[in-house]
């Protein structure tokens, strides 16, 4: 079985191989001058890192090596420690407070971003931790959701709160909280159905939730999670402003990291946005989901771990 580090490592290879061998590519035994710089962007925004973040790292670059002779594996360091940098203050653990009972996590996202994957994954974790943990089947649009959601509960041995297929979500969900309350349970995890941020009735839907959920709780939900599918690359910009207008969201959970070479989206959505990133996703595997750790993620990314 693959430990740790190297499942993350291993999910992270076609990000992490494109940069490491394009940088290799552009230093073999060059000074740092602005063709360097330029080839260096293009790499940069290939993987995601995005424009004004990618400046901003090879300023600091030029900064201190313009005109020198300098490796690739130089150059690596230096930027993993630009991209370290930047992650630290969104490198945040999803701590759960035990005062609360349950412990109210509300998950959106887009369609097929990976929510109710993410919720079987965090259901096990918590599991293990020893929490008592309830999930509630909010996307009832689809009765495959449903289904789904059924499987996570039975494989994670963990309550499923579901309604019957097309019943209102919103009316679901303030049920499941109260019979949450009553059987003791540490966490609640909601499930709701994909939505495209630019789908106004949809997106006041999940206001909808949230506005009933406080009326039980005017501090619930006590997480609000944003899912990201790390493949759309830039358009995961769009997303975060998008739910962040509609819902308070909380922490962000990137998805498929190991499906892409756009792992450097991360480095941007942290740049430009600092809300905490709690968990990656790196396979299918329950093992897959990983916290968020800056270090680890640029050290991998630049190949220099
Ligand atoms: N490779 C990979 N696949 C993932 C990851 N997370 C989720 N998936 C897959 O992505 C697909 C969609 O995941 P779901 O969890 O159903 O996504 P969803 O956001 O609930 O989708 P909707 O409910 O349709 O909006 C599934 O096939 C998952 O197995 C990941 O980190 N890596
Ligand atoms: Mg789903």
């Amino acid at each position: 079985m693959l430990g740790f580090f190297n499942r993350l490592k291993s999910g992270l290879n076609r990000t992490s191989s494109s940069l490491v061998s394009g940088i290799g590519n552009i230093f073999t035994k060059k000074r740092l001058d602005d063709t360097a710089i330029e080839e260096l962007e293009d790499l940069l925004l290939m993987s995601d890192v995005g424009y004004n973040t990618s400046k901003k790292l090879l300023g600091a670059l030029s900064k201190e090596k313009f005109g020198k002779e300098v490796t690739g594996e130089e150059v690596r360091l230096f930027l993993s420690k630009g991209i370290s940098k930047i992650l630290e203050s969104v490198s945040v653990p999803l701590s759960i407070d035990k005062q609360r009972k349950p412990y109210v996590i509300l998950f959106a996202g887009v369609n097929g971003s990976g929510k109710t994957t993410t919720i079987g994954k965090l259901a096990d974790r918590f599991r293990k931790e020893g929490l008592k943990v309830s999930l509630v089947a909010g996307d009832t649009f689809r009765a495959a959701a449903i289904e789904q959601l059924k499987v996570w509960g039975e494989r994670t041995c963990s309550h499923v709160f579901c309604g019957s297929h097309g019943s209102d979500s919103a009316g679901l969900i303030y049920d499941s909280y109260q019979q949450s309350q009553r059987r003791g349970d540490d966490v609640l995890l909601i499930d709701t159905a994909g939505r495209l941020q630019n789908k106004s009735t949809l997106m006041s839907e999940i206001e909808k939730i949230v506005r009933v959920i406080k009326k039980l709780d005017k501090e619930a939900p006590h997480s609000c999670i944003l899912v990201l599918d790390a493949t759309v690359g830039q358009n995961a910009h769009l997303q975060v402003e998008a739910f962040s207008s509609i819902l308070g969201v909380t922490g962000i959970i990137v998805t498929k990291l190991d499906g892409t070479a756009k792992g450097g989206v991360i480095v941007s959505l942290a740049d430009k946005f600092k809300i905490p990133i709690h968990y990656i996703g790196v396979g299918e595997g329950l093992e897959d989901l990983q916290e968020f750790k800056a270090e680890d993620y640029s050290a991998i990314l630049m190949g220099v771990k």
